[in-house]
């Protein structure tokens, strides 16, 4: 039976990964959780009776927790997808992201290298680490030129993989991820911030009542958007490699904010179109073409960011050639499976 451990459990990834392992019986999956007065399990659901899986504590920031579980648990796999993932809030709170992303990382490796050396390590990285491109699509060659305190943190877990696989031999990779989303999304994020408004607009339409517009920041960004369910398959296939080596998961398409919004109105039944004013961005405004007309989108300054990544859109061929990963939702596909979900809720 195959032990692994894997953090980030309450959240997208972490949930996805752990109801993909316990597909297979012969896996003994743990799933760490950190201490907090109001644990949300709504993304559990599948899995929390499953007899094949535990939950742990343990917290990033907290080394004698994490050496803790790997000298008990003495997991042959141990996936980090444990993070403080929201980019818009890093620089608000930039030393508890960079310890929790890279020292967080960093005590993953210092009890893997003490207690179970041979335990093969994931580390979540990031196309944030791209950040200002010099080219697209991006590959594993692109500089690391990152734009947020977030950003910084996931270039330094992604060196510090590095030097611990070269330096101790240990099966460690750094899984360079562009955006991926679904149903297990957190609601800060825009995507799903869209599409639970989306369907919050089309019940208010519906009955009649006053329609309160999404507000949102800078709908011009670009970002290659996949699905959480398809990348952690892509994960689990590079902890199975016969040798440690990092690779990057990506749709291989770009979009921006806005086609992400056309195409969540439309997958809710709503029509609508753009007014905008040229070089005055934060007048653009999304109209209902019925005729009330309402606004159903409009922009807020307080959602631009300090620092922005306009374009990302990554480069997917190598562990497509080389592990046979193969994505099976498409961008469209997505973005309805978020809407009716959100609508079904
Ligand atoms: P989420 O924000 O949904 O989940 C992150 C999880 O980490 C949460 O469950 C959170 O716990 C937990 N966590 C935060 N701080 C700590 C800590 N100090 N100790 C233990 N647990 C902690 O992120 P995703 O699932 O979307 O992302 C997973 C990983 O992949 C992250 O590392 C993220 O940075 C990275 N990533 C994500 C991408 C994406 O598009 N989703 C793209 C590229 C990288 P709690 O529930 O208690 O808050
Ligand atoms: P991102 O995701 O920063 O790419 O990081 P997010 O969904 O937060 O932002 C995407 C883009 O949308 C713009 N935007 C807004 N973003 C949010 N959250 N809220 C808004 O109201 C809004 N309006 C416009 C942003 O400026 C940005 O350009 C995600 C996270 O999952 C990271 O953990 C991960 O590493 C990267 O993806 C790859």
């Amino acid at each position: 039976m195959k032990k692994i451990l894997v953090t980030g459990t309450l959240g997208q990834d972490g949930a996805n990964m752990c109801e993909f392992l316990l597909e297979d019986p012969n896996n003994k999956v743990f799933g760490m959780i950190r201490r907090s007065s109001c644990p949300n399990f709504i993304n559990c659901q599948k899995f929390l009776n499953n007899p094949n899986f535990s939950l742990v504590y343990g917290d990033l920031t907290d080394e004698f927790s994490i050496s803790k579980l790997v000298q008990e648990i003495q997991p042959d796999y141990f996936i980090n997808f444990a993070a403080n993932s929201f980019v818009g809030c890093s620089w608000a709170m930039p030393l508890h992201v960079f310890d929790t992303n890279a020292g967080g990382v960093l005590r993953c490796l210092e009890a893997i290298r003490a207690y179970q050396p041979k335990c093969r390590f994931y580390s979540a990285g990031s196309s944030e680490e791209f950040g200002d491109v010099d080219y697209a699509p991006q590959d594993l060659k692109h500089p690391l030129k990152p734009r947020s305190p977030y950003g910084a943190s996931k270039c330094a877990a992604r060196h510090l993989v590095k030097v611990y696989r070269e330096s101790y031999d240990m099966f460690a990779v750094h899984g360079t991820l562009f955006n991926h989303e679904g149903t297990k999304r957190g609601e800060e994020f825009v995507t799903r911030k869209i599409t639970k408004g989306v369907a919050r607009i089309k019940r208010s339409i519906d009955k009649g009542e006053h329609v309160d517009p999404i507000e949102l920041g800078n709908i011009d960004a670009k970002r290659d958007w996949s699905d959480s369910e398809d990348f952690v398959k892509g994960v689990w296939l590079m902890l199975n490699t016969p040798l440690p080596k990092d690779y990057l998961l990506a749709s291989g398409e770009t979009h921006t904010i806005k086609e992400f919004i056309d195409r969540a109105f439309v997958a809710a039944g709503i029509n609508g179109s753009w007014s905008e004013i040229p070089d005055d961005p934060l007048k653009t405004k999304f109209h209902n073409n019925s005729e009330a007309g309402e606004i159903l989108v409009k922009i807020n300054e307080k959602f631009y960011r300090p620092n922005e990544v306009e374009l990302l859109l990554g480069d997917p061929t190598e562990i497509k050639l080389e592990l046979g990963w193969k994505p099976e939702v498409s961008f469209c596909d997505l973005v309805k499976k978020m809407v009716q979900h959100d609508l079904d809720e």
